[in-house]
């Protein structure tokens, strides 16, 4: 059973607005967007479908859009880098570039009437941004340092790549997978420290030796939302890596297919999962992949802490280094963009990583370069060497662009970190994740503490707060934080957070 299967009468308004048009169906009308402009748009084009192109309307900036990359693996090269910069060139003080959770660039400030060119240069230089919002599969997430360093188990980089291409259709688009129940998420872990927080992802797939041969177990399910949140559970499913896009694309199609879609709140894939059953859901996948899977192998090979990839580092290519800088809340310049595009050309291979930690990589420095490149002047913006707490930090939009938040996050989070390490010294970084609501963009759940914005009452009137979570561990035991503080006011967070990261975190006074 299809959702157009589905009568319109019991559908709820995204079911509606995806069954009268598909998605997609914009792509063919940006010259007609751009001539007439954002308010004279059909609402539900400008406010839904767009997002099917990774084209976001902002009510807190009406008429300044936001783009959504898919940057599989999150590997950008330099000409790509510089195209953004030069598309939020023209927009001044507007254009911003955001790093996300997803490995992936968002851009801010967008007139509609610049579409038409700026899907024109995505393409001369191959980048593409659909169906990156929605009810779609998000940004595919990959080892961010796939085929640099030696004790990888597998390089993701080509698999990412393959299975963006087989969603989209290219990067063109494909209506196989653009009308979804709900948005997807994927991650392929490559190396032994769980880098892309596997188990957060609705499908994951996760490096594991059957008979020595090398394979992943794959776990399903992981979600956070307003309503629920749940790590990922096993498929008990074994596949070789030749087999991941066929797989994925029959889960996929379980999901398209017998995916709840009455009720939004419950329609992520875990939903469906506890309807049928794990075994059943398992079976079914197996029906549309037309052939049995091989159950999980006994254990799976995750076995390091995980690493924030910050800093320089031995590649496995004899003289090669890649170095990892700290991008505060992932906040990127045009400007910034350009610098970055030029480094790794300069010195690199005209190539840039992106992390699930909102920073970037430069790989492939040779050993002889190293020097110059530590000297240049970015590096005292984009740190190699940052204090433990800001090192760490991450932070979801917020209340500067986005909608939903309850809070402002990105620059609060920046002015507190500096606040309590003026006052505090630390021993080791904590990771202090922010988000501006309960939709989780920010990941407060995989934090040592996160922070989840709420409104919160203050001598009677309402004012900025968070919830306090902790308890989150990621890498090899990777399991998610509760909620362990409710509603505490922005204001009087820095002695509550200087407490914690005494009483827990070793942190001493200054
Ligand atoms: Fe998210 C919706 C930003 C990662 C869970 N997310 C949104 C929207 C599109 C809401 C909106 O229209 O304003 C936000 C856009 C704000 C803006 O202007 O930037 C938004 N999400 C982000 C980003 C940019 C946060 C960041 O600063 O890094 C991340 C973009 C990733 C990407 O490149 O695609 C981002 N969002 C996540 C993650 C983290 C992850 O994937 O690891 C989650 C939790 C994991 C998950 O999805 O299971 C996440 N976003 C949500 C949800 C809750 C989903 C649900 O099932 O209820 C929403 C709301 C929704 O979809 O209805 C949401
Ligand atoms: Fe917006 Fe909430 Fe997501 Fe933050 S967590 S980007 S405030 S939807």
């Amino acid at each position: 059973m299809t959702s157009t299967a589905t009568p319109t009468a019991s559908l709820n308004k995204f079911e509606k607005l995806k069954a009268e048009k598909d998605g997609l169906a914009v792509k063919a009308q940006l010259e007609e967007f751009a001539r007439i402009g954002w308010e004279a748009m059909d609402e539900t084009d400008r406010e839904h479908r767009l997002k099917w192109l990774g084209v976001f309307f902002r009510p807190v900036t009406p008429g300044k859009f936001m783009m959504r990359l898919r940057l599989p693996n999150g590997i950008i090269t330099s000409n790509q880098m510089r195209a953004l910069g030069e598309v939020l060139q023209r927009y001044g003080s507007d254009g911003y570039g955001d790093i996300t959770t997803r490995q992936n660039i968002q851009l801010r400030g967008i007139r509609i009437e610049d579409l038409p060119e700026i899907f024109q240069k995505f393409r001369q230089v191959g980048l593409t941004s659909v169906q990156s919002g929605m009810d779609n599969v998000r940004n595919i997430t990959g080892s961010p340092v796939a085929g640099l360093e030696a004790g990888e188990l597998f390089d993701t980089r080509e698999l990412c790549n393959q299975l963006q291409d087989t969603i989209t259709n290219n990067g063109e688009g494909n209506k196989a997978f653009s009308n979804l129940p709900r948005k997807f998420n994927i991650a392929i872990a490559g190396c032994r420290d769980n880098s892309v927080h596997a188990e957060i992802n609705d499908l994951a797939f996760i490096p594991a030796y059957k008979n020595d041969q090398f394979g992943f177990n794959i776990i399903v399910g992981g979600f956070f939302s307003a309503k629920r949140c749940d790590a990922a559970i096993p498929l008990d499913a074994w596949v070789v890596p030749e087999d991941v896009i066929d797989v994925s694309r029959a889960i996929l199609e379980v999901y398209r297919d017998q995916g709840l879609r009455a009720n939004r709140q419950k329609a992520r894939l875990m939903w469906l999962i506890d309807e049928m059953g794990i075994e059943n859901f398992r079976a079914e996948v197996e029906k549309y992949l037309g052939r049995p899977m091989s159950p999980a192998a006994p254990k799976d090979e995750i076995d390091w802490d995980k690493r924030d990839h910050i800093g320089i580092y031995q590649q496995k290519q004899p003289g090669l280094k890649y170095v990892g800088l700290h991008v505060p809340v992932g906040r990127l310049l045009a400007g910034d963009m350009f610098d970055l595009a030029r480094l790794a050309e300069v010195y690199g291979g005209s190539e840039i990583r992106l992390t699930v930690e909102q920073n970037v990589i430069i790989p492939n420095i040779p050993d002889s370069r190293l020097t110059q490149f530590l000297a240049e002047p970015l590096l005292e913006k984009f740190s190699t060497n940052p204090e433990p707490l800001t090192r760490t930090v991450v932070s979801c939009t917020g209340a500067q662009f986005c909608n939903f938040a309850l809070i402002e996050t990105k620059n609060r989070a920046i002015a507190l970190i500096k606040e309590l390490e003026a006052e505090l010294t630390m021993p080791k970084p904590v990771r202090i994740h922010w988000t501006g609501c309960p939709n989780s963009c920010g990941q407060p759940q995989v934090a040592d503490i996160g922070l989840m914005g709420t409104k919160v009452r203050k001598n009677g009137k309402t004012v900025e707060g968070a919830d306090i979570y902790m308890g989150g561990t990621v890498g090899k035991e990777a399991h998610l934080g509760n909620c362990v503080q409710k509603s505490v006011p922005c204001e009087d967070l820095k002695p509550v957070l200087m407490n914690l990261l005494i009483e827990n975190f070793g942190a001493e006074k200054k």
